[in-house]
């Protein structure tokens, strides 16, 4: 409970931080970076979102959650659009199901991207297949809505879910990130290699870009290119950092 309370102070109080993890193309150049929440919490220390996320839909502070988020990625997005190296840079944002579901909530979530005033393409939402097991066709039409404004969207953690392929002809995604259990099985599980396989075949031919998550080993990576894949997220390319070390990782790569 006390730390339920805490979670609550913390959203307002500025303790929370969206980490930022690269995702590169073949030839190593940067695509994007996703955001990760972390609690930098003062006696617990870094908070991850398998900490953060159950205690927020408990104590249903997911909706302020989202809000934060959202209201930091924005102010993230403007302060590249000053920099030289950053002012392209997509960054993409996990979306709790709610943010979709909540009427009240959706339409906070336009207006703060509309007055955000961003370039098409600049932000990505990323929802899990978990999003349609509710109001499945309101959904669709709300994430729509955001394709209209600009927003680029992503079918996260693809294969593990309710995976009904309708979703995909129903709305076309521009991304799907192939989960890291897929990418972890490849060198043990031959199975694994042609669901991975079968997942980039499938994005191919629907004209959506796979990102690969959980890219761990040089040999995951040469594995996923010989399949074709374009891009890849994971700690062989980054670890997600703070947004502060962003700038000084990509004149590295540069
Ligand atoms: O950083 P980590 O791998 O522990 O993140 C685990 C999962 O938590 C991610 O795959 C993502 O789906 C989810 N997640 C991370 N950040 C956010 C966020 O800001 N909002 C929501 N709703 N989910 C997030
Ligand atoms: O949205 P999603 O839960 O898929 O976000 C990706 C998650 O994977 C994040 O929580 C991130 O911290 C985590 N992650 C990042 N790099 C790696 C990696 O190389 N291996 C694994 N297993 N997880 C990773
Ligand atoms: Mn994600
Ligand atoms: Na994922």
């Amino acid at each position: 409970k006390g730390l339920a309370l805490e979670l609550a102070r913390a959203i307002a109080g500025g303790q929370l931080r969206l980490a930022l993890q690269p995702q590169c193309d073949a030839q190593g150049r940067v695509l994007g970076v996703e955001a990760l929440l972390r609690w930098s919490h003062p006696r617990r220390g870094e908070l991850s979102p398998a900490e953060i996320l159950p205690l927020a839909r408990a104590e249903g502070l997911l909706l302020p959650l989202g809000d934060w988020a959202l209201r930091e990625a924005c102010r993230l997005l403007q302060a590249w659009q000053l920099q030289l190296g950053l002012r392209e840079l997509p960054l993409a944002l996990n979306l709790s199901p709610a943010q979709l579901h909540d009427g009240a909530a959706f339409e906070r979530l336009l207006a703060q991207v509309e007055r955000a005033g961003l370039a098409p393409g600049r932000l990505v939402f990323e929802v899990t297949e978990a999003v349609f097991a509710e109001q499945a066709e309101r959904v669709r039409e709300r994430l729509l809505r955001c394709r209209k404004l600009g927003i680029a969207t992503a079918l996260d953690d693809f294969g593990t879910g309710y995976s009904s392929l309708a979703y995909l002809t129903e709305l076309p995604f521009d991304q799907l990130k192939l989960d890291a259990s897929f990418v972890r099985g490849l060198g043990r599980d031959a199975r694994c290699l042609r669901i991975a396989e079968t997942v980039l075949s499938l994005g191919q031919r629907l004209g959506m870009q796979v990102v690969a998550e959980g890219v761990e080993t040089p040999a995951q990576r040469q594995q996923l290119l010989a399949l074709g894949c374009t891009a890849f997220q994971g700690r062989w390319l980054a670890a997600p950092m703070p947004a502060a070390e962003l700038p000084v990782w990509l004149a590295r790569q540069a």
